[in-house]
């Protein structure tokens, strides 16, 4: 009998025989289990005896409780959702889900890392997958993109070799999630379509403040077909309504050891407390005209359209509203597949992208154990699944009927009174868009890169060039810190020569950084163009900086004597402004405040770095200022707050805290006022020269 979970509040279908009324555990079978805690023995201190039905099964289940993590992007979370369509867009595609204005569609989502395990921490430098599971009427369709636009390689073929050289080391077992060693620029620095990735891997974007605070791409060119069969290019953007938000390199490293579930955490409290995270989904549509009119080819992964060239059209919203019920059963089954398309999407012969419809498939019956893993509650489509398949591994569905073929004449039922249904229908089911014969599809038989598909720099030096100044440091520093990390001096030579196509300055910075003279730049196989600068790209002053607190979580740390009314106006600001007040103490129970309340804190001082925090206000009294000065924790608190570029509000009594901690007064330092509520919205680049050595 299914049975709510009262457990956790979120009204999950718990599929155990457990029974509502008694309560009674039972074995797999339904067998009630009259003890649990002792195994069945021969005598008080005798042998354990084989019969132990009870013991065998419980044990024998914990022994496979585990499945194969997945072999790239194994540490994920996800929620469940929906997408809501802004506008009726037949014109473009006759997929149900964009066919109407505000129609909505169950979606579930899985955020990820890349390299790391499934234990491994959430704010490695990584890339992070984005994947959409969208429960449509005409069936699933699975959107797994990345929150970078492009990808390392043009060709699936190159994908396990770029897996096994970020990976950890094979002989080793280490780095864990980590692609400073040397495995993985040896293979970079040889494989220079890389280049453009590799300039958003050093970025900002791959060390996100939040998986809220993502961009999301499609990546791939796919295309939309109407129901006239007109095909038109697509590539899909995710933009999120927290804005883009990202954390500095030193504090990355830092939660990873204050919080290894960081974002896994901030993603299901978010939930719980009702704020939802959104994105807007967007796409760039072109036709094959527009296509051939650029300098590059739509069908390579490894190059973006700038939104400058071709503006986002938002099509619609994604909200995630309710966190799995179980991490197992739901976060770590799901099995996403590129090849799940629907009627009116259809695929581009981009060669990453048809590497990729294979792999996904075959995957999953490795980790899943059977070809059924689509009749999992989270894999199994929300749309009637008929067709003749049958049998495999843990069937769950009883068939009925004689026939499992088609065509028959036998399976007659009311609406098909001449049986032998379901059946094919051409104008409901997918087809499959026919390719322009120009474009090679006819052509012989070739293992060739094309032409077209040559220039691995100019994109990479547009996408630097365009961002902020801050980044751009932030980019070089990165690389510095990884190079560094490179053993093989050989290796490090042939990246900085990469990098000498890019950006000179960007090669001499790096070089500087590492120690190195600037080598001669690799010879290019066409030539680097300078392409107009996307301001688009960045996340500092960017289109998508965020401009206000709402989501974002503000550390207020009290002691005893703190001001009663400061606190209480504050974390009324705080919490107007949709963010959340989380009050630090020295102590869990609370702190004593000015009026004589206790006031409960959410978390212990030495429990919550700063770090885990957006902005700080440091609200004390001159004797909680002067028992927090020997805390080393609250010392560290102030100093990684400023260190991390962050507004700090304080009351003057803290100022002798602020001066322990190295605090230099500047624009982010403020009082607990409404100058603090604003400066929380942001960070504060220009203190960051005073603050570390940047390249
Ligand atoms: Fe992949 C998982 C994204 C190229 C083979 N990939 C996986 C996931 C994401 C991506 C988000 C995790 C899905 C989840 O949450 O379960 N992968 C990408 C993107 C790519 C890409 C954006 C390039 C644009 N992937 C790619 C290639 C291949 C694979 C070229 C193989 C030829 N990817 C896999 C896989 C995984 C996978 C081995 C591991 C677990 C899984 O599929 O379900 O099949």
């Amino acid at each position: 009998m299914a049975t709510r979970d009262k457990s956790t509040g979120n009204g999950g279908e718990v599929h155990q025989h457990a029974d509502d009324e008694t309560d009674i555990l039972t074995t797999n079978q339904g067998i009630p289990v009259s003890d649990n805690q002792n195994q069945l023995k021969a005598g008080v201190r005798g042998p354990v005896l084989l019969e132990d039905f009870m013991l065998r099964e419980k044990i024998f289940h914990f022994d496979h409780e585990r499945i194969p993590e997945r072999i790239v992007h194994a540490r994920g979370s996800a929620a469940h959702g929906f997408f809501e369509a802004y506008e009726d867009l037949s014109d473009l595609t006759r997929a149900d889900l964009f066919s109407e204005k505000g129609k909505r569609t169950p979606v579930f989502t899985r955020f990820s890392t890349v390299a790391g395990g499934a234990g491994s921490v959430d704010t490695p430098r990584d890339v992070r997958g984005f994947a959409v599971k969208f429960y449509t009427q005409q069936g699933n369709w699975d959107l797994v993109g990345n929150n970078i636009p492009v990808f390392f390689i043009q060709d699936a073929i190159k994908f396990p070799d770029l897996i096994h050289s970020v990976k950890m080391e094979a002989q080793s077992g280490y780095p864990q999630a980590a692609s400073a060693h040397d495995t993985f620029w040896d293979f970079v620095s040889l494989m220079p379509e890389s280049t453009h990735m590799i300039m958003w891997a050093m970025s900002d974007r791959t060390i996100p403040r939040s998986l809220r605070t993502m961009q999301g791409f499609g990546i791939h060119t796919f295309q939309m077909v109407n129901a006239k069969g007109k095909a038109t290019f697509v590539k899909f953007h995710w933009k999120p309504k927290q804005g883009v938000q990202s954390t500095c390199w030193d504090e990355a490293v830092k939660i990873a050891g204050a919080d290894p579930d960081f974002h896994r955490r901030d993603l299901f409290e978010a939930i719980a407390r009702g704020d939802f995270p959104e994105w807007e989904l967007g796409i760039q549509a072109f036709d094959q005209a527009f296509a051939d009119s650029l300098p590059y080819d739509v069908l390579d992964p490894t190059k973006i359209i700038p939104e400058e060239v071709l503006p986002v059209r938002p099509i619609g919203r994604m909200v995630l509203d309710r966190y799995p019920d179980n991490f197992f059963a739901e976060t770590e089954q799901v099995a996403y597949c590129p090849a799940n398309i629907v009627p009116g999407i259809d695929f581009s012969n981009d060669p990453l992208l048809q590497g990729r419809l294979f792999s996904y498939l075959d995957t999953q019956l490795k980790r899943l154990g059977s070809t059924n893993f689509h009749q999992l509650p989270i894999n199994a489509p929300k749309c009637p699944v008929m067709n003749f398949q049958r049998d495999g591994h843990m069937q769950m569905a009883v068939p009925k009927g004689r026939a499992n073929y088609e065509p028959n004449s036998l399976n007659e039922s009311d609406r098909d009174p001449e049986g032998g249904g379901p059946r094919e229908c051409p104008v409901q089911g997918f087809q499959t868009v026919s390719g322009r014969s120009d474009e090679g599809e006819q052509g012989d038989k070739l293992r060739i890169r094309p032409a077209s598909f040559a220039d691995h720099y100019s994109q990479a030096r547009m996408f630097f060039r365009s961002l902020a100044a801050p980044e751009q440091a932030h980019l070089a520093s990165a690389l510095v810190f990884e190079l560094s990390k490179v053993g093989l001096e050989h290796v490090r030579e042939r990246v900085v020569a990469n990098l000498v196509n890019v950006d000179v300055e960007l090669a001499t910075r790096v070089a500087d950084g590492i120690g190195m003279p600037v080598p001669k730049g690799s010879k290019p196989a066409v030539p680097v163009q300078d392409f107009d600068l996307s301001p688009a790209l960045r996340i500092v002053e960017g289109p998508l900086a965020p401009q206000d607190i709402a989501g974002r979580s503000i550390a207020v740390l009290v002691a005893d004597g703190s001001d009663a009314g400061a606190v209480a106006t504050l974390t009324e600001a705080i919490t107007g402004g949709g963010a959340r007040a989380v009050i630090v103490a020295p102590k869990v129970g609370g702190a004593t405040l000015s009026d004589g309340t206790l006031l409960k804190a959410d978390a212990q001082l030495a429990g919550y770095p700063s770090v885990l925090a957006d902005a700080v206000a440091v609200i004390l009294s001159k004797e909680g200022t002067a028992a927090l000065l020997n805390e080393g924790a609250a010392v560290q608190f102030v100093m990684d707050a400023f260190g991390h570029l962050k507004a700090i509000g304080h009351t003057p009594e803290a100022q002798p805290l602020l001066d322990k901690a190295g605090v230099v007064p500047d624009a982010g330092v403020v009082g607990i006022d409404k100058a603090f509520v604003d400066a929380a919205a942001q960070r504060f680049w220009d203190r960051e020269p005073g603050v570390r050595q940047l390249a």
